[in-house]
């Protein structure tokens, strides 16, 4: 597990999990900055349980969980939050995560709010309402929590109906890392058989339009 450091290759490594719904979050803010050259993915497999391992905890992510960007350095930096801030102001020139003061702050509520009420709820369903990533990686499981988990993700996708219905994006006007963290939270309801309810038309046809940008269809979790 090393990152590479030529100087026309990869100078960034992303530990991976290609189909993973949070990794795909990662992936979809590296493709809409063009870093692809600049960054290499390293399989870390899930159902191996390779991201809990204590060389895993230990050298790369104390909270076990993936995506985790390394740097040429060495340094390290978890939370697809905090990557995407990085590689969204690599360059000097945010189109993520807002660049006025206003832009920031309303990007962040957004994609905080759909880690809360969608994916970190669904997340949650996966792994104590099913059968998650199998019995050697899920040692404890509270089924209870997990469907009650799943009932909140449904009134989320009602809420981001409700904020399509009056705008374009999770946002406001513009693409953001809000819509993506949305996306990253329906990839994770298909995952789980978790059907957008068919009243929610705002988010669906949203939903439809997000799955025809290159840097969202071009990704392992939408291909065929
Ligand atoms: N808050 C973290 C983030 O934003 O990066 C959550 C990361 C996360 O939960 N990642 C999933 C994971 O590592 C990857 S995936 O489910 O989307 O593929 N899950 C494994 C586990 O055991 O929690």
């Amino acid at each position: 597990m090393t990152s590479s450091t030529t100087h026309d290759g990869p100078t960034m490594t992303i530990y991976d999990f290609p189909v993973g719904p949070y990794p795909t979050r990662v992936r979809i803010a590296v493709a809409e900055k063009n870093l692809q050259m600049k960054t290499r993915f390293e399989l870390v497999d899930l159902y191996k349980g390779q991201h809990k391992t204590p060389e895993f905890i230990a050298h790369k992510n104390y909270s076990g969980t993936l995506p985790v960007l390394e740097l040429a350095d060495g340094t390290l930096i978890a939370e697809c939050t905090a990557i995407t801030q990085y590689l969204d102001t690599l360059d000097g020139a945010p189109s993520l995560t807002g660049s006025t003061p206003l832009e920031q702050g309303v990007i962040h509520m957004m994609s905080k709010r759909a880690e809360i009420e969608l994916l970190d709820a669904i997340s949650v369903y996966f792994h104590h309402g099913t059968p998650g990533l199998g019995p050697m990686v899920e040692l404890y499981q509270n089924p209870e929590w997990g469907f009650r988990q799943r009932d909140k993700a449904l009134r989320g996708m009602h809420y981001f109906d409700t904020v399509l219905q009056r705008q374009p994006f999770i946002a406001g006007e513009k693409f953001s890392m809000a819509d993506i963290t949305v996306i990253g939270g329906l990839v994770f309801a298909a995952i789980v058989n978790l059907d957008i309810p068919p009243e929610c038309g705002a988010l669906i046809s949203w939903y439809e339009r997000m799955k025809k940008r290159e840097s969202v269809a071009t990704q392992p979790a939408f291909l065929d």
